[in-house]
């Protein structure tokens, strides 16, 4: 299957999801469902049959609050079957709002309360001096400061096996990022810090790929520019899709746009 193709199934599986829990967080979904597919499908060393897979590197999704879109993205990888969906925040179901790394295979870390991926990231680092380590950040989550403790302490362990990638979609929960507290310079920031920092087309599969792979002697920062509800027009780059769940009219429009996006 083309590149394009397993993407938009990945946001059909998030679209559906959202609109049968009725739950939040569609726009941040969509927003890094490049990242993954580039993670899931290029990256990650996999190993193992249909349904009993081993991931031998290790990924964190810190901005647990995405989980929807990893869940999709696990089912289109071959992790469980993808009925397994269904089962996404409703009464008696297995797939929590936010993450529960025991709650289906593939899922590394545990999370929800943002900031503390990195640090999560670190310990696994230098634990799996073998295995890569990738913890997908928000741009808002780069508020919280235990990040930059942790920013800190990777570049002074110089730990060249673990690479942060921020999902810079310049939007959070309550406003824009900008205003809320400025991260306008985040490249300058994680190079001061000392990491070897590089911007990206997050949407870009083939860019995404190439900079993961690109050797590094220090942690990497992927500064990933990224659409809030990426895939959807009446979503994009629109704040009220963080929390807001589509209603009938508004799930059948995002379902024809999506079919039709190839
Ligand atoms: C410590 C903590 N504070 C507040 C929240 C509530 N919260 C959930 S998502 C969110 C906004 C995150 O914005 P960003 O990191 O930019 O991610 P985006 O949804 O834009 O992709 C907030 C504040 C939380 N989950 N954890």
């Amino acid at each position: 299957m083309e590149d394009v193709q397993i993407t938009k199934n990945i946001r059909k599986s998030i679209l559906d999801m959202m609109y049968t829990s009725r739950s939040s967080h569609i726009g941040s979904c969509f927003s890094i469902v490049e990242i993954l597919y580039t993670l899931y499908f290029r990256i990650l060393k996999i190993r193992g049959t249909q349904f009993d897979l081993v991931v031998d590197d290790k990924f964190i999704l810190s901005k647990a609050h995405g989980s929807v879109a990893l869940y999709a993205t696990l089912g289109e990888r071959g992790f469980f079957d993808k009925k397994k969906l269904e089962e996404y925040y409703v009464d008696g179901g297995s797939l929590p709002g936010h993450l529960d790394m025991k709650s289906a295979s593939g899922i590394e870390c545990s999370g929800g309360s943002l900031g503390h991926g990195l640090s999560i990231g670190i310990g696994m680092a230098i634990a799996n001096q073998k295995s890569n380590v990738y913890v997908l950040l928000g741009d808002g989550e780069c508020n919280e400061g235990s990040v930059w403790e942790a920013v800190m302490l990777a570049s002074h362990l110089q730990l060249a096996n673990l690479t942060a990638i921020i999902d810079y979609n310049k939007l959070q929960g309550f406003g824009e990022t900008n205003e809320v507290i400025n991260q306008k310079n985040l490249h300058e920031r994680w190079s001061a810090f000392g990491w070897n920092a590089i911007e990206v087309n997050g949407h870009n599969v083939d860019e995404l790929e190439k900079e993961l792979k690109r050797p590094s002697d220090k942690p990497k920062a992927i500064i990933a520019h990224t659409i809030k509800g990426k895939g959807v027009s009446f979503m994009e780059n629109k704040l009220e899709w963080h929390y807001k769940s589509p209603n009938k009219d508004e799930y059948l429009l995002a379902r024809s746009e999506l079919e039709g996006a190839l």
